[in-house]
């Protein structure tokens, strides 16, 4: 087999300490390269910093480590894009052009771009969002989404370029924390659960949102990269479901293990963004494509989430 060497953009955030991680596993330490704007803690393969913006920086990184595939996953998520939306769509789309370019300039094998539940929007249907929907999205973060799975499939039918993407919902670990989407709720309530304290959410009670636990999250963007080529018919982005919850549900399954766990509903400009998203993903391409199918539904999620933030000392 090729010996691939993977380089990861944006490998300190919320998804990319998991994923490399995950990647050093199956790879090997020294053939994943995390990167990011910010410096990287110390760990067990090897680290640089990279501004995915700088073309210059990032054909060096390529050259530097004779990269095979790049992960980039740097980008301004769905909140933060929201309050500088030329900058977010700036960041998104030039880190993204940059990738597809070195990628094809120098014949790297694989690319991986995550996509989003942001594409969607008001005009698609709220339950079970099919794979090809109309797709008008309310945000920059969406915008941009969109856009950047059309020029990977440009890419991919253009150049012959094996560029690969998931539109993840919300990703909810212990391992991390989120980096400014409209989901992040959802992982911080777990962190006040731990200590004890009670919750502010910033969604109100009976909002519906599609969320992951990160261990499927992993392990479908290690399965989709892994499977032959032919099985990955759909060239934009597959949805991706794991369970779908509301404030208030994942507040009852918190209760079923910490039973004084309090919560009160306050919310802010996060909620115009929630509910123009859907509250459930139809990811049956996904799963008769390449096998997609998630191990973890809410109180599995709930129990895992508990234990390990519990040990830890959270
Ligand atoms: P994050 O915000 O936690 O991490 C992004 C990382 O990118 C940060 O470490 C940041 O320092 C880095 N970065 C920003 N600008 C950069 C630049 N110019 N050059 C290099 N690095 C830069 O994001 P995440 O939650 O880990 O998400 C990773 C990817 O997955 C993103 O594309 C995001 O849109 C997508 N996604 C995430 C979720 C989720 O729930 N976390 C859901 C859907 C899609
Ligand atoms: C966000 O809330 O912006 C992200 C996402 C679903 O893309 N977690």
């Amino acid at each position: 087999m090729k010996q691939e060497r993977i380089l990861i953009i944006g490998a300190g955030g919320q998804i990319g300490s998991v994923l490399t991680e995950a990647l050093r596993g199956v790879y090997g330490n020294d053939n994943v390269i995390a990167t990011d704007l910010r410096p990287l803690p110390p760990q067990n393969g090897p680290t640089d910093t990279l501004d995915a913006l700088s073309a210059r920086a990032l054909a060096g990184a390529v050259n530097k480590y004779k990269a095979t595939q790049i992960y980039h996953l740097a980008a301004i998520l769905s909140a933060t894009g929201e309050r500088d939306p030329l900058w977010a769509w700036d960041i998104n789309m030039r880190s993204l052009f940059n990738v597809l370019e070195v990628a094809r300039n120098k014949k790297l094998h694989k690319v991986y771009f995550p996509s989003s539940i942001a594409v969607f929007g008001l005009e698609a249907h709220r339950t079970d969002t099919p794979q090809f929907e109309v797709l008008i999205p309310e945000t920059v973060y969406g915008i941009s989404k969109v856009a950047g799975e059309n020029w990977a499939n440009y890419y991919c039918k253009r150049y012959g370029l094996d560029v690969r993407s998931l539109r993840y919902p919300g990703i909810i670990g212990y391992q991390s924390l989120p980096g400014g989407g409209t989901t992040d709720y959802a992982v911080d309530i777990y962190h006040y659960a731990i200590k004890g304290e009670p919750f502010s959410c910033f969604l109100r009670e009976n909002t519906p949102l599609p969320m992951l636990y990160m261990a499927d999250a992993i392990r479908a963007t290690l399965e989709l990269m892994e499977a032959p080529a032919e099985k990955i018919k759909v060239r934009t982005s597959y949805n991706l479901s794991g369970m779908s919850f509301t404030p208030g549900e994942i507040a009852a399954s918190i209760r079923k293990y910490v039973p004084d766990f309090q919560i009160s509903y306050n919310p802010d400009f996060r909620q115009a963004i929630a509910d123009s998203w859907p509250g459930s993903i139809d990811d049956s391409a996904a799963r008769s494509d390449w096998g997609w199918k998630p191990e973890y539904d809410l109180d599995g999620m709930t129990r895992d989430m508990l234990f390990h933030l519990k040990n830890r000392g959270q």
